[in-house]
């Protein structure tokens, strides 16, 4: 309709009043439009009761340091993974249990999430292990998928700031995780601003260990990896290594590393590394073969992704409104670097991130246009201006954007997501801060449809869609008892030593295995607890009164708390997972003597 013009110069009276009439009846047209549009996109969303969605998408919980669980496209919160913090809602990371002793011996008990990234066989996610950076405390976690939980945390030495957090495709050989911020890797010695050094960490998929670090001049902010598993890649910026803004943004240049993994092996192997805060670190001025490859790409890029096809890496601009797209192939065959850059589009203001939906196209997020941009890689590449295909207007100002599995070889080209940093006028005010936003986004047409909206917890970054169909299979529903269940009727207390006691207790519907145990006010006292139900979802809990203790048992787990009983008399313990009609009755309680008590039993 907009793009007919009709001029007339000279317009009569009667005219004018029938062209009043056609707005008149346009506008009323406009709205059945708008309503028509809603109920579609509202049918799109729509899972019926009962029915799965197509996705889990694992979001950053950001400055929570937590992992939220959102099925797509219905945007319904699933569920939340604590990770960098205690969560007494699961048991995680309560003082006297093992997850507290992972958590406190890595650092902190808070973190600060930004980029999951999921584990991948043939380039395609396998539904195992998902990982999560902790800036704050330069940590990376690994989330086990079969049962939603934090596996193991570790801190990578020498560096400052986890940031960008990628897999090494096809098959997880390394968690690459950026050390972003300079900073001296010793610490003993205070200051040491000429030791200042920043890389990216190469770390091992299951324990996490950092196997080695490669030192990149400048700070590494985002990365991902070739799908051959060749090349890691990060954005660099600060190349100028300035310490404050003015210096950071002084030069109109900075680079994407791009680290040569094979040869990186190969330094290690012949020697070609130091060691530092126990890990293995290559400077690569210093390798007899090439490691890394800085190529220039306009000021303070932000955004680093490899296209599907593993034929570009992708460079969005930050502070210049371009993508640079980098022909992978070329990079150890150029003589200048620069002659590897494949395309440099312009696609709008303050481009963050790029995805990809399988089909040739791009989508990057504008953050100071606030908009989603789609264009078209092999036309950007051919030098034909027309490659902006579509732009969606978001609200506002988008960080991170995700199309369905588009960080694996196979994008499903269906759903977008827009990860909003302000949401402005989108919801009702809770005080003066405001719910942050993300937008899913109909990706499967030539147009992009907005289908929903729905609040996100602070911050959002980045998420990782995974197929339902996928990932359910992998996940456990009842747990098979471990060697260190308790089993039925076996429910016991038992005295290990002057003032300790370990209580052995069964859970099941709606009883714990002992009514009562007494102790002593000063003893050490451990609970186990197992958990005896062969159903699933039969979660129990067990919390304990004024001890700040709560765990939660999964039918087939075991778990265990070990605390000092230094409140005397009666303390009921109770089931905080209603589980059955006698869930209000499912308690005991522990007898806390005081040593007069304990007196006058002798
Ligand atoms: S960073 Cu958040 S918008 Cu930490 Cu991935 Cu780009
Ligand atoms: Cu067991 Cu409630």
């Amino acid at each position: 309709m907009s793009n007919v013009r009709v001029h007339r110069p000279f317009l009569s009276a009667v005219v004018i009043a029938a062209a009043f009439a056609a707005i008149g009846s346009l506008s009323a047209c406009r709205g059945s439009h708008q309503q028509d549009a809603n109920a579609d996109a509202a049918r799109s969303v729509y899972v019926p009761v009962g029915k799965w969605d197509k996705y889990y998408a694992f979001l950053s919980g950001g400055q929570a340091g937590t992992v939220l669980v959102y099925g797509i496209p219905s945007g319904r919160l699933i569920r939340s993974i604590p990770v960098f913090e205690p969560r007494a809602q699961y048991g995680y990371a309560i003082p006297g249990t093992k997850t507290y002793e992972m958590l406190k011996a890595s650092g902190p008990l808070w973190g600060d999430s930004h980029h999951p990234a999921l584990s991948e066989t043939n380039g395609d996610y396998d539904g195992r292990w998902l990982y999560i950076n902790d800036k704050a405390n330069t940590r990376v976690a690994r989330i086990d998928l079969k049962r939603f939980e934090t596996a193991a945390i570790a801190t990578i030495p020498n560096f400052q700031a986890a940031h960008g957090t990628s897999v090494v495709p096809p098959d997880t050989k390394y968690v690459i995780v950026n050390g972003e911020f300079l900073a001296e890797p010793d610490k003993s010695h205070g200051v040491d601003v000429a030791a200042y050094k920043a890389g990216m960490a190469f770390l091992d998929p299951i324990t996490l260990q950092t196997r080695f670090e490669v030192l990149v001049p400048g700070n590494c902010d985002i990365n991902d990896a070739s799908k051959d598993g060749r090349w890691a890649f990060s954005t660099d910026y600060d190349t100028e290594k300035g310490l404050s803004v003015e210096d950071m943004i002084r030069n109109d240049e900075d680079a994407i590393a791009a680290i040569d993994i094979p040869a990186a092996e190969e330094a290690i192997s012949k020697g070609e590394f130091t060691s530092m805060g126990g890990t293995k670190v290559i400077d690569p001025t210093r390798t007899t073969k090439k490691v890394l490859y800085m190529i220039p790409v306009p000021k303070n890029p932000h955004g680093c992704d490899v296209s599907p096809d593993g034929k570009y890496v992708a460079a969005s601009g930050k502070l210049s409104p371009t993508v640079t797209l980098i022909d992978i192939s070329k990079i150890d065959k150029v003589k200048n670097l620069r002659d590897a850059i494949a395309a440099q589009p312009e696609v709008g203001m303050g481009p963050l991130h790029t995805t990809w939906d399988g089909r040739g196209n791009a989508y990057t997020s504008l953050f100071i246009d606030s908009q989603i941009v789609k264009w078209n890689v092999a036309r950007a590449v051919a030098g034909d201006p027309n490659y902006v295909i579509d732009r969606m207007d978001v609200h506002y100002n988008p960080g991170h954007t995700y199309a369905a599995l588009g960080r694996t070889r196979h994008p499903s080209g269906d759903y977008l997501l827009a990860l909003n940093k302000l949401s402005k006028d989108m919801f009702i005010p809770v005080g003066p801060s405001m719910p942050e936003s993300q937008e899913l986004i109909d990706i499967s047409g030539d147009k992009m449809r907005m289908l929903l909206d729905f609040p996100a917890e602070p911050e959002p970054h980045d998420a990782a869609f995974i197929r339902v169909s996928d990932l359910a299979p992998k996940v456990a529903q009842v747990e098979q008892p471990g060697p260190d269940a308790i089993a039925e009727g076996k429910s016991r207390i038992e005295q290990v030593g002057p003032h300790e006691y370990h209580v052995y207790m069964t859970v099941i519907r709606s009883k714990f295995g002992l009514d009562a145990f007494t102790v002593h006010q000063g003893d050490k006292v451990t609970i186990t607890l197992s958990n005896i139900e062969t159903v699933k979802d039969m979660t129990h809990g067990f919390a304990l009164e004024d001890y700040g203790i709560n765990l939660a048992i999964d039918p087939g787990q075991t778990r265990e708390v070990t605390f000092i009983a230094d409140k005397p008399g009666t303390h009921w313990y109770y089931c905080t997972w209603f589980c059955s009609a006698l869930h209000l009755e499912m308690r005991g309680r522990m007898l806390v003597e005081t040593a007069g008590q304990q007196e006058a039993h002798r």
